[in-house]
């Protein structure tokens, strides 16, 4: 080789080092479990019960409400927008703090109920991307209490610290779609954004996710299933197991059944 091939050489080895699959960051809530329809609403219905409210978000109402993202915010949206001439005493930004405490102390019981499980193939995959020297990180807009709890009651006490970064709630100041959750975990990660590969099940998840420069795919549920996924690479219906294969919705798909790490990696080289 001569003097003049080797720096182009070099150059295209060190994009190649850089584009290299590294860390695989989930979303939390309805993408490593349905704890949107099975655990977040539920859990506000009590608090409401608790607060003498007759408010019932029935999962119809709840799909609407998650346009919005964070409990506090989803409450201060539910009374601008579907419940405007409810009177209250005192501040309303106490009023929805006390609501959202009650909503999750709920939300931690029915976590140590071991009520909510995991969608098909994220116990799979967690397990085959640590086993494959892979990192593991978290992105969510719930509490970091939330994230450890649901971790913890679905992949058992020690599987906090399989992660290498859990960013969750009021950790930034704005929430997705906003890229600040994204923006931070790759901070702490000390990875490029082409270095990782986002899981979201949701529109509002895919911009945040997006607008941070990450490859993206998505596990779609009966919540997002009418979501504009355009920023993300593929979408799925699940990640799929070898007795449940997953389907491709839109998109890239995939030369396996279900989604591997051999297939995280063929759809990041295309993200
Ligand atoms: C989903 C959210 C959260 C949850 C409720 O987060 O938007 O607001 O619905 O949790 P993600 P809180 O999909 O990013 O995991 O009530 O604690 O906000
Ligand atoms: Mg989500």
């Amino acid at each position: 080789m001569q003097k003049f091939d080797i720096i182009p050489a070099y150059f295209y080895a060190v994009k190649l080092a850089m584009k290299q699959l590294k860390t695989v960051i989930f979303d939390v809530d309805g993408t490593l479990a349905e704890t949107e329809r099975d655990g977040h609403r539920i859990a506000f219905n009590r608090a409401f019960i608790d607060a003498g409210l007759d408010w019932v978000w029935n999962e119809n109402l709840y799909g609407k409400l998650l346009a919005v993202t964070g409990g506090k915010e989803r409450i201060q949206y539910y009374l601008n927008d579907f419940h405007s001439d409810f009177e209250y005493e005192g501040q309303i930004n106490d009023f929805i703090d006390n609501l959202y405490t009650a909503k999750t102390k709920h939300y931690a019981s029915l976590l140590e109920s071991h009520t909510i499980r995991l969608r098909p193939g994220v116990f799979r995959l967690i397990h085959e991307i640590r086993e494959r020297g892979l990192g593991l990180a978290i992105a969510s807009t719930t509490t970091p209490e939330n994230v450890t709890g649901l971790i913890k009651s679905t992949l058992g006490e020690r599987a906090i610290d399989w992660f290498d970064c859990i960013a969750a709630g009021d950790i930034v100041s704005a929430k997705k779609p906003s890229s600040d959750i994204f923006d931070y975990c790759l901070q702490q990660l000390n990875l490029t954004a082409a270095e990782c590969l986002v899981i979201e099940d949701s529109s509002n998840g895919v911009i945040s996710s997006r607008a941070a420069n990450i490859p993206t795919i998505v596990t779609l549920n009966n919540y997002t299933q009418g979501d504009d996924f355009s920023g993300a690479i593929s979408v799925f219906n699940h990640l799929g197991e070898p007795e449940q294969p997953c389907s491709l919705i839109s998109g890239r798909d995939i030369s396996a059944d279900f989604i591997t790490v051999a297939a995280l990696k063929e759809l990041h080289a295309h993200g």
